[in-house]
C-alpha cells in the first residue's frame, strides 16, 4: 500500500481537516498525520508548499498532493466503495449534500465556527439560526426515509462532513429537533471522533477572537 500523509490544521479549530481524517479512519486506510498550525506567522508560506490551494486537508499519496476534503474522500472511496452509500440515488444525494456542506450554511459558520473547547449559550444571530435550522431540515428528511442512525443508514463519507457542523450545534448550544439531536449524539460518540476531540481539547494553541465569540 502507497505511503498516506494526511497534512491538517488545528484540530480545535480546521473542521475541513476532520472529514478526510474521520474518512481515511473509517476506510481503515493507514495514514500519518502532520498538523500544520494555522495563523501563525509562516503557515501559509507552508501550505502553499503542499499545494496550490494553500488551504489544509491535503492527502500526500504517492507522487500527488490532493488538496480538498471532498476530493481527498472521492479518492479514499476508490479504495474503498462503500464509503459512499450503495444506492446510486443515495451516492448522488450524499455527495450533493457534501458539496452543500462545503459551500453553504456561511452563516452558521462564520457565527458559530468549530471550536471543540467551546461551551456557550450566547444569543446566535437570526441569520445564523436559519441557517442551523436549514441543516437540521436536511438532515431530518434524510433520517425520515432511512433507518439510521447515520443519514443513509451506514456510516458514510456525508456523515463525515455533518460531524463539524454536529460540533457547532453542541459548542454553542443551538436548538435543535429530536432527530437531528439523536443524530448529532450519534456522531459525537463516535469513537474516531473522539480520538480527533481528545487531541483538540489538548492544543496549546488558542484563536482568542474565536474562543470570545
Ligand atoms: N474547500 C477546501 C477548503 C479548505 C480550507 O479552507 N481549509 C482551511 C483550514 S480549516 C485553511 O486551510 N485555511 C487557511 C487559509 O485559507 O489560509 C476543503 O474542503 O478542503
Amino acid at each position: 500500500m502507497t505511503d498516506l500523509t494526511l497534512y491538517i490544521g488545528n484540530k480545535n479549530y480546521s473542521s475541513w481537516s476532520m472529514r478526510p481524517y474521520l474518512v481515511l479512519l473509517k476506510a481503515e486506510l493507514p495514514f500519518r498525520e502532520t498538523l500544520i498550525q494555522l495563523d501563525v506567522p509562516g503557515f501559509k508560506e507552508k501550505l502553499l508548499a503542499l499545494s496550490d490551494a494553500g488551504t489544509v486537508p491535503v492527502l500526500h499519496v504517492g507522487d500527488e498532493m490532493i488538496p480538498d476534503s471532498l476530493a481527498i474522500s472521492d479518492w479514499a472511496a476508490l479504495c474503498v466503495p462503500n464509503l459512499w452509500p450503495k444506492d446510486e440515488k443515495d451516492r448522488r444525494e450524499a455527495r450533493n449534500m457534501c458539496l452543500q456542506m462545503q459551500e453553504e450554511f456561511t452563516q452558521l459558520r462564520t457565527h458559530a465556527p468549530m471550536n471543540l473547547r467551546r461551551r456557550t449559550r450566547t444569543k446566535m444571530p437570526d441569520t445564523c439560526i436559519k441557517d442551523a435550522r436549514q441543516m437540521t431540515d436536511i438532515w431530518e428528511d434524510c433520517l425520515s426515509r432511512h433507518d439510521g442512525p447515520f443519514l443513509f443508514d451506514n456510516w458514510s463519507i456525508v456523515d463525515a462532513f455533518a460531524t463539524p457542523y454536529a460540533t457547532r450545534f453542541v459548542s454553542y448550544d443551538i436548538a435543535r429537533p429530536a432527530k437531528a439531536d439523536t443524530y448529532i449524539s450519534e456522531l459525537m460518540a463516535d469513537e474516531d471522533y473522539l480520538n480527533w476531540e481528545a487531541d483538540a481539547l489538548i492544543e496549546a494553541w488558542t484563536l482568542p477572537d474565536t474562543d470570545n465569540i
